[in-house]
C-alpha cells in the first residue's frame, strides 16, 4: 500500500490543538488538576474517545476506567499499545501524559489504512491514574491493566478517605462497554513522553531513547508528640510532631544529598492541628525516593525508616509509616531500543539513551512484554509546572519516529 505524503507539522498542529483543548479540562479554572476518577477526566476520557473514533479506533473503557482504543484486527492479531496517562499533578502542564497519547491517535490514524500489513494491531490506550498523586501510589491504571493490582491497591484511601475501590466504583462513562482487557497477547508496549528533565535540550536534541526507569519508593510517615499552648509549655518539655518531622526532613535531604544518584523529595506534609498557638501534636509527610539500582534504594529505604525510630527516642514522639508504593527498576528491551535509535539516528543524527527519573506507565508493561520510551525534549526541561512546553518542530518529530518506529516492524516487501 502506498504511503500518504504526510505534512508533519500540519500533523503537530493538529496535535498541539488537541493538547490545548485536553490542558483546559480541569477540576479548578486556570490550573490543569485532572485527578483520577473525577469529573474532569471523565470529560478528558469522552474528548480524547471521540479522537479515538475519529482515528478508527474502537473506544472501550476497562473496570477501572482506563480507556482503550482498539485498532482494526481483521484476525487475532497481537496488539502492540501505545499508551500514557489522562490524569495530572495538581498545577501540572498539559504535556505530561496527554501528548503520548494524542501522539497515539494520530500515529494510528495514519496508519490505519496500512493496518493489514502489520504484525500485530495498534491500540492506543488512556490510563486513569498514573501520577500517584491522589492515592499516593502511581501506575494504578496500567497495573490494574495487567491485573496486577493487589488488595492492599484497592484500599488505598485518599485525603478525604475514600479508596480506590471506592473512587472506582463510584466513577463510570455512559456509552462505552465496560470490559476487563482480555489476556490475549501483547506484542509489546511503546510511550512517548516528555523527558521532564534538561538532558535533551542541553544535548540540543529534540528526542531520545529511554534504556530505563529509575527504581522508586513512597512512604508515608507519621509523627504523633503532644500539642499545647505555644505561650505557656516551656520548650524542655515539649513533644513537638513538627520539629519531630523537620529533623527528619532534613536527614532525607543529606542522605539524598550523599548518595550519588540517588533523588528524594518530602512533596507533601500535613500539620495538626495547625494553628500558629498551637503546638502540632500530628505531623505526617510522603516522602518519594528513587535511584538506579533497587538493592541502593532499598538501603536507602531502611536508612531512613532507622532514623525516624531514632528520632522518636530522641524527642518522645511516636512514629509509624506505610510503604504506599515500590517500584523496580526497569529497563527497555534492547532490540526495541535498538529500533528506536535507528529511527532517531535518521531523524536527528544520533540517538543518545537515557535513564528517565521520572516513573512511567512503560515500567510496569517493562516487566511483562517488550517495552520502549521516546523522549521528547521539554522546555528548560520543566514539568509538572503550567510551563511546561514543547515545541510545534519537536512534536512533529516525535509523530515522525513513532510512525517510524511502528513501520520498521512491517515485513521489509510491504
Ligand atoms: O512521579 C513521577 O515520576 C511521575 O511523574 N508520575
Ligand atoms: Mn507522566
Ligand atoms: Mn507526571
Amino acid at each position: 500500500m502506498k504511503k500518504r505524503q504526510l505534512d508533519w507539522l500540519k500533523e503537530a498542529d493538529k496535535i498541539g490543538h488537541r493538547l490545548e483543548i485536553l490542558g483546559h479540562i480541569s477540576e479548578r479554572n486556570g490550573v490543569l488538576d485532572r485527578p483520577p476518577f473525577s469529573a474532569s477526566i471523565r470529560k478528558a476520557l469522552e474528548v480524547v474517545g471521540s479522537w479515538m473514533e475519529e482515528a478508527g479506533l474502537i473506544p472501550t473503557m476497562d473496570a477501572f476506567g482506563n480507556l482503550r482504543g482498539a485498532g482494526i484486527r481483521e484476525k487475532q492479531k497481537p496488539a502492540l499499545l501505545i499508551g500514557s496517562h489522562l490524569d495530572t499533578v495538581p498545577g501540572g502542564g498539559r504535556f505530561d501524559g496527554a501528548l503520548g497519547i494524542v501522539l497515539g491517535i494520530t500515529a494510528a490514524s495514519i496508519l490505519r489504512d496500512r493496518m493489514a500489513d502489520f504484525p500485530f494491531a495498534i491500540d492506543v490506550i488512556a490510563f486513569q491514574e498514573e501520577e500517584g498523586v491522589r492515592f499516593r501510589s502511581g501506575c494504578l491504571g496500567s497495573r490494574a491493566f495487567l491485573g496486577l493490582l493487589e488488595e492492599k491497591d484497592w484500599e488505598l484511601k485518599d485525603a478525604s478517605g475514600i479508596s480506590v475501590r471506592q473512587a472506582r466504583d463510584r466513577f463510570s462513562i455512559a456509552g462505552w462497554p465496560l470490559k476487563d482487557p482480555r489476556p490475549e497477547e501483547i506484542f509489546g508496549y511503546f510511550e512517548a513522553h516528555i523527558e521532564q528533565g534538561p538532558l535533551l535540550e542541553t544535548m540540543g536534541l529534540p528526542l531520545g531513547v529511554v534504556s530505563g526507569i529509575v527504581a522508586q519508593q513512597r512512604l508515608l510517615f507519621r509523627f504523633r508528640g503532644e500539642g499545647g499552648h505555644a505561650g505557656c509549655r516551656p520548650m524542655k518539655i515539649r513533644h513537638d510532631a513538627l520539629c519531630a518531622a523537620a529533623a527528619f526532613v532534613s536527614f532525607v535531604e543529606d542522605s539524598a544529598l550523599a548518595e550519588p544518584e540517588a533523588v528524594a523529595t518530602v512533596g507533601e506534609i500535613h500539620c495538626r492541628p495547625g494553628a500558629v498557638n498551637m503546638i502540632p501534636h500530628l505531623v505526617e509527610l510522603a516522602v518519594d525516593i528513587r535511584h538506579p539500582q533497587e538493592t541502593v534504594l532499598d538501603r536507602f529505604s531502611q536508612k531512613l525508616q532507622e532514623k525516624a525510630i531514632e528520632i522518636s527516642r530522641q524527642r518522645l514522639v511516636e512514629v509509624e509509616w506505610q510503604k504506599t508504593e515500590r517500584f523496580g527498576a526497569v529497563g527497555s528491551d534492547p532490540n526495541w531500543q535498538d529500533r528506536l535509535s535507528a529511527v532517531l539516528a535518521t531523524i536527528q543524527g544520533e540517538a543518545p539513551r537515557l535513564w528517565s527519573g521520572a516513573g512511567h506507565d512503560a515500567a510496569v508493561f517493562g516487566q511483562h512484554v517488550p517495552m520502549v520510551m521516546l523522549f521528547v525534549r521539554c522546555r528548560g526541561g520543566i514539568s509538572h509546572d503550567p510551563a511546561e512546553w514543547v515545541s510545534r518542530d519537536d512534536i512533529a518529530l516525535a509523530l515522525k519516529a513513532m510512525v517510524g518506529f511502528i513501520e520498521g516492524f512491517l515485513p521489509s516487501s510491504a
